[in-house]
């Protein structure tokens, strides 16, 4: 258990504070127009696509209405009738806030008073009436939306004499959502005119905190959760390997201060619209037929059970690939189907004696302990056979960090955790953009290599994040886009809207992260993401007027300059904990700029046969190629190692550069 202190994310809770800003002004900076698109990637937020600001993750169906704008500006009644999710009222509330108005929450609407607005907000039957006032109801594309779980529909119009939106979910879940389209369709204070139709393609969308190493702090969870949540994702599995409480002292309680972080954890979860899924990994030295150890783990499970949480998985992966005890190679024998009959006895029981014992309980999850490859193997076939036919496997991909998942693969392993005609229900835990493998990498490139349409064969997908919370986002904001609705997902377009929503307003703080994010692309060498694609246009510009004799576009010059300034640009952005991860990563990346803008000094002084002034920045680029090698970013387990950065194109500019002036 992360034993942190839950004041002492105070600093970083202001990071949601301001995103909460960011959001309404990256949906105010999207401009005008009316469009009407199905299933067709938007524009970024720089983007022009005839008015209807872009949305993230892209709705299956978004018309422009017609009619005026709902104004929000000034006196906004939020008519939310009894029952309907008090989370999404706030919400709205924070909106009209933002927006400059004054909101006033009634459950019903009698006499409006000239000037106002009203939005209504609830499930389809608690606003029935106002889907049918403004002609919602017999919307093909509406009804569908309202029929499918979590779907939610917004119309706009007249009502009672005044502008007004509905926000119509088909749950509490669907009205959430409804507000989380509303927060981007906000755009100088009001709402143009427009249809909204919408549902997740996947039942399972999320992040699995999943990774060995520091486990997040208790505030980084609550900032990814509500992140998460206005992304429209459900899921957060808490399983971080480094949690003793999860793997080594699985069988031992929680203390009350720990059951307190929980708790919290698991109500911010609720109202995030998140489910909170506890990940309970007793594999580490379970005997599977021990009945002591299977009351322990039923124990465990319950005790989080009475703070709230309604969905566990059992992860078997990473441990031992045979049995560890004597009873157990007794009662099931060796080999690995042998392991594999064991551990669906042992996942059997706890589903039989906790789950379905429950009411209102997800099914179980489980992740086989050989969790990737989709063929059949002894293991994977009695795993399959043997698991009772309702839970869930997680699964990733052919490999453990896989560059391409394809749907036929996902069918394939559904098929061999089930059977043809009734494949196992397979949720993907996505090894991207997972760094405990490469700790002193930042993984930062847009999320690719996943089929459009893998929501025909899985019930969902949950991105394994980087050690570091906050630098996580932007991936953490491309997994919702995808899993949302995959084949409306544009990675550039997805990453671009990201980045825009964690750095904010500012321009120079834009450019400072993109740089940033621009020196962290390449994916342990995969030719699917290019290296450092920014900074690689500028260096071979500069050595195509180098080599042409042609004085230098200035373009590298800025770039370096710009890289200097990342440790004084990043703590401006919309979200200040993104800039405490990068930290080591950005001062690293402020000694480079340093480097290579003597570097460009050096070349120049040599050229013209400054033998004195080539020779000084010479010696700066040196000094500076030692200090971005300083050991500066604490692990767990490696101790402080270097942070690497500039996808090999930074060290690759500077080797030549010195190379030139020695040969020269
Ligand atoms: O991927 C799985 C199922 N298990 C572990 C993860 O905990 C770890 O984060 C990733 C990446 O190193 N690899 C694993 O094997």
């Amino acid at each position: 258990m992360n034993t942190a202190p839950i004041g002492a994310g105070a600093k970083r809770r202001r990071s949601v504070l301001l995103l909460v800003a960011a959001g309404a002004l990256t949906a105010a900076l999207v401009v005008a127009g009316w469009f009407a698109v199905s299933r067709e990637h938007p524009d970024g937020p720089e983007g022009n696509r005839g008015g209807v600001p872009s949305i993230f993750p892209t709705p299956q169906h978004v018309r422009a209405g017609t009619g005026e704008p709902v104004p929000l500006t000034g006196h906004v009644y939020i008519v939310a009738p009894a029952g309907t999710d008090p989370a999404s009222t706030a919400a709205v509330q924070d909106l009209v806030a933002s927006a400059g108005g004054t909101a006033e929450v009634v459950t019903a609407l009698a006499s409006p008073r000239d000037g106002s607005s009203a939005i209504h907000l609830g499930t389809d039957s608690a606003v029935a009436p106002v889907l049918k006032e403004l002609q919602l109801d017999s919307d093909p594309e509406i009804k569908d939306s309202l029929g499918r779980a979590e779907g939610y529909a917004i119309g706009t119009g007249q009502s009672d004499g005044i502008p007004t939106a509905v926000l119509a979910g088909r749950d509490n879940d669907g009205v959430f959502h409804s507000v989380q389209t509303l927060r981007q369709l906000l755009k100088d204070g009001s709402v143009g005119a427009v249809r909204v139709g919408d549902w997740p393609l996947m039942e399972t969308r999320g992040v699995i905190e999943g990774f060995y190493g520091t486990p997040w702090s208790h505030q980084a969870r609550l900032d990814v959760i509500e992140f998460a949540g206005r992304q429209k994702m459900n899921t957060y599995i808490y399983s971080p390997k480094d949690d003793p409480l999860l793997r080594d002292k699985w069988r031992d309680l929680y203390t009350n201060q720990e059951l307190g972080e929980l708790r919290e954890l698991i109500d911010a979860a609720s109202t995030n619209h998140i489910r909170f899924s506890y990940a309970l990994s007793p594999g580490i030295d379970v005997c599977y037929s021990s009945e002591a150890d299977l009351e322990d783990a039923v124990a465990k499970l319950e005790s989080l059970y009475s703070l709230g949480v309604r969905s566990f998985v059992i992860p078997l992966d990473d441990i031992a690939t045979k049995v560890q005890c004597s009873d157990d190679l007794r009662e099931f024998g060796s080999g690995q189907a042998n392991l594999a009959k064991a551990q669906a006895s042992f996942l059997n029981d706890v589903n039989e004696r906790f789950i379905s014992a429950k009411d209102g309980i997800l099914p179980l999850e489980t992740v086989p302990t050989f969790y990737n490859g989709s063929g059949s193997t002894p293991y994977k076939r009695e795993l399959g056979q043997a698991l009772n036919p309702g839970i869930v496997v997680q699964w990733t991909g052919e490999d453990v960090v896989s560059h391409r998942i394809t749907l036929e693969s996902a069918q394939t392993a559904a098929t061999t955790y089930g059977s043809p005609g009734s494949p196992r229900s397979i949720v993907i835990w996505d090894n991207y953009p997972v760094n405990d493998f490469s700790q002193d990498h930042l993984f930062m490139a847009p999320v690719i290599g996943r089929d459009a349409d893998l929501h025909q064969s899985i019930r969902g997908m949950v991105t394994n994040p980087m050690i570091e919370p906050y630098l996580s986002l932007p991936a953490i904001f491309n997994y919702a886009d995808l899993s949302w609705n995959g084949p409306a997902y544009d990675p550039g377009k997805s990453m671009n809207a990201a980045l825009s929503l964690v750095a904010g307003p500012d321009p120079e703080v834009q450019s400072a992260v993109r740089a940033f994010v621009d020196l962290n692309q390449d994916w342990q060498d995969d030719a699917l993401t290019p290296s450092a694609p920014e900074l690689r246009r500028d260096i071979d510009q500069f050595w195509s007027d180098y080599d042409a004799g042609r004085s230098p576009s200035g373009a590298l010059k800025a770039r370096a300059e710009l890289l200097q300034r990342l440790p004084a640009l990043l703590p401006r952005m919309a979200v200040p904990g993104f800039a405490e991860d990068a930290t080591h990563w950005a001062a690293a990346a402020a000694q480079y700029g340093r480097g290579v803008e003597e570097a460009l000094v050096m070349l120049e002084a040599a050229k013209r046969g400054d033998t004195q002034a080539a020779t000084e920045a010479r010696i700066n680029v040196q000094g500076a190629l030692r200090a971005a090698a300083a050991k500066t970013q604490p692990t767990l387990e490696l101790g402080v190692v270097t942070p690497v950065l500039g996808d090999g194109e930074l060290t690759s500019f500077l080797e030549r550069a010195l190379q030139q002036v020695q040969a020269g």
